[in-house]
């Protein structure tokens, strides 16, 4: 094979045991890279109903074809577990070295089982593989661990670390990479930390096979050259995902005080000018030309990296308009291994939940000094934190009050950073998204906003469904970032020429979507409809009821919330465009098309099919 190294290693942590599983062309062809060897691979060998933080669990790390070679962005990873946030299907994308070290060490995937009686880590280097002691490096944060790594194995080691939040297990721990990359929001770090692995270092001086290699590097330069000339290019490399908070709020949909409101009277102040203002220095992915990590130091003088995500969730989510302090609670974030998405949201939950006499010694809006000493709390489970490293569904199933309504989450994940009382289609991506509330699949937002914004069309559904098949499909298959074609219009048909030139073989991208991606998500489907069984319905596929039930209060959009019947006919039009039945369960016919029968034969035990 050439682009596939066509390995996988298997690690088993109870039995300290490490070998090689060899896959074929016909499995690299149909499950491509990244999240499809994940799905694939979780789906054939998870029993439904076990703890995730059981050693029964197991972590997928996965890149693709690409994955490593030079090429626009192409340093990215998939890792993957059965999730102890929604006990469905969870997986995040991390852009690392350690991806391209991955694949440089011979292989394309770790899988890893069982559990470590004592804290190790995995050191992977050139077709080597060997489980060490973490002793210590159990309890440091992710930036300490990462740090002494590269002391131990060297500068050029690639390595995925959890902190604190991992190893006591917090439901929305996350793992980190480079100071500043961060995966796995639906508890990927909790389920490394359930397993004592506290970190994975992979060293690889090996050559990836190509099959044109001329042809490749020729494609590569055009790639980079094209996305250099692109008009939005030198406004990119300034802001990064940080333009959008100014964008979010023109448009009404920035997330502010727990997503009760889309603007935030101090926007001004955490905004892409703002940070541009305190910015000392960009980061990135390996083999990115428009690097969007903008560094930049907080109110204690220590450097934190921010993304949109995380400042609208830690800023305007919980009432706070000042960015050095914003900086402070997301470089915590990143050192303890918290993903900021889920805590922005934790902590919003809590402001409310205060306000309305649900907790007792909660939180303010906008209290900086609690909101501090909350987040170190979480990390290692004390007082409050301990409830709050649940996760809001499970804080507001304990402690009710009607909070249920205002608990922001899709099947247990927090929604991501776009209010959507004014945006159905967004509404949709959430809730048909095969992680829970992220946004990552289907970003239709932009593009409904430009469009037809009130409307419940089909127009949207389909929308919804070609994102999620480049974006959930495609992208994370290959696994590739998919921000050169989103934020620059990098055309898409780069990608099968460079996927011909690497691996001599023609995958089209209308195969890559109607196939390859619709196959994932039928599969990541069953996966989430085998742990419910019969109880699944067609309601877990719900957005949050605060956008159906309480209007917004201010700005251009005051009085609009979702229409509910409205929305229930766009989650059955994009049903039926899926080929999946009434509640949502992908129909025989379906699983045959994308050469799933053996899923549908495994998946009737559980639950009817049509
Ligand atoms: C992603 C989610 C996002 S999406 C953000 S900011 W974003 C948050 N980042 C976090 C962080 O930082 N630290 C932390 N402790 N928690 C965090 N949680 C949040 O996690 C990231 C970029 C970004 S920045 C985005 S949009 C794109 N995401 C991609 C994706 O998902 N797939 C893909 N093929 N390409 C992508 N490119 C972009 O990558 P999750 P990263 Mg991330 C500090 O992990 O679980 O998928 O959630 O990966 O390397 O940091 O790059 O405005
Ligand atoms: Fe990483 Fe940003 Fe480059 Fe994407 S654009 S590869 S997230 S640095």
């Amino acid at each position: 094979m050439y682009g596939w190294n066509g390995k996988i290693l298997r690690v088993n942590l109870s039995e300290n045991k490490v070998v090689v599983q060899n896959y074929d062309l016909d499995f690299a062809l149909k499950f491509v890279g990244g999240r499809g060897f994940a799905a694939k691979i979780l789906w054939d060998e998870l029993k439904p109903g076990i703890d995730p933080f059981s050693a029964e669990n197991k972590l997928v790390i996965a890149a693709g074809p690409l994955t490593g070679l030079p090429g626009p962005s192409l340093g990215k990873l998939v890792i993957a577990a059965k999730s102890p946030l929604t006990g469905g299907y969870g997986d995040g994308n991390i852009g690392s070295f350690a991806a391209v070290y991955l694949r440089k060490a011979g292989y394309d995937a770790v899988v890893v089982e069982g559990k470590a009686k004592e804290p190790v880590y995995l050191y992977v280097e050139n077709e080597n593989a060997s489980l060490l002691s973490a002793e210590g490096l159990w309890g440091l944060t992710t930036f300490q661990t990462e740090a002494k790594l590269k002391e131990i194995h060297g500068r050029n080691s690639g390595i995925l670390s959890i902190g604190p939040a991992g190893e006591k297990l917090v439901r929305y721990a996350t793992v980190v990479s480079q100071e500043g990359r961060a995966g796995g929001r639906p508890g990927m770090g909790a389920v490394m930390g359930s397993k004592n692995l506290k970190a994975v270092v992979f060293k690889g001086s090996l050559d990836i096979p190509l099959a044109e290699p001329e042809e490749y590097h020729s494609l590569v330069s055009r790639c980079y050259e094209t996305i250099r000339s692109r008009d939005g290019y030198d406004f990119w490399v300034r802001q990064g995902t940080m333009m959008t908070i100014e964008w979010c709020q023109e448009n009404s949909v920035l997330p502010t005080r727990n997503f009760r409101e889309g603007m935030f009277d101090f926007y001004r102040l955490i905004d892409g000018y703002a940070m541009e203002a305190a910015k000392t220095k960009r980061r990135g992915c390996p083999n990115c030309n428009m690097s969007c990590g903008n560094v930049v130091l907080d109110s204690e003088a220590k450097e934190s990296e921010l993304d949109y995500e995380n400042v609208a969730m830690l800023g305007s989510n919980i009432g706070l308009g000042h960015l050095g302090k914003v900086s402070i609670l997301n470089r915590m974030a990143d050192e303890f291994g918290l993903d900021t998405i889920s805590l922005g949201n934790v902590l919003g939950f809590a402001m409310e939940a205060t306000e309305k006499g649900l907790i007792r010694d909660g939180i303010e809006w906008g209290d900086f000094r609690r909101a501090k000493d909350l987040v170190e709390d979480i990390a290692y489970r004390r007082g409050l934190g301990n409830l709050l490293a649940e996760g809001v569904m499970r804080i507001s199933q304990k402690i009710g009050g009607g909070s249920e309504k205002w608990a922001m989450h899709v099947k247990g994940l927090e929604v991501s950073a776009y209010d959507c009382h004014t945006v159905p289609g967004m509404a949709l991506a959430f809730a048909t998204s095969s992680i829970g509330a992220h946004h990552k699949e289907a970003w239709v937002i932009s593009w409904e906003i430009r469009t037809d914004r009130a409307g419940y069309t089909r127009a949207k559904v389909e929308k919804v469904i070609e994102f999620q098949r480049i974006r959930g499909g495609m992208f994370e298959c290959l696994v590739a970032c998919r921000l050169p074609w989103i934020e620059l219009g990098f055309e898409l048909d780069w990608y099968p020429k460079l996927l011909k030139a690497a691996t001599g073989q023609t995958l089209t991208l209308e195969k890559m979507f109607n196939e390859v991606a619709d196959r994932i998500y039928a599969l990541i489907r069953a996966f989430w409809i085998r742990e419910y069984g019969n109880s699944w319905s067609k309601t877990i596929d719900y957005p949050p009821p605060r956008w159906f039930e309480e209007p917004l209060t201010k700005g251009p959009y005051k009085g609009a919330k979702l229409d509910q019947v409205k929305f229930e006919e766009l989650l059955r039009l994009y049903y039926e465009m899926r080929g999946w039945d009434s509640r949502g369960v992908p129909t025989r016919a379906t699983f045959n098309r994308l050469g799933l029968s053996d899923v549908a034969e495994e998946l009737e035990k559980y639950v009817s099919l049509t």
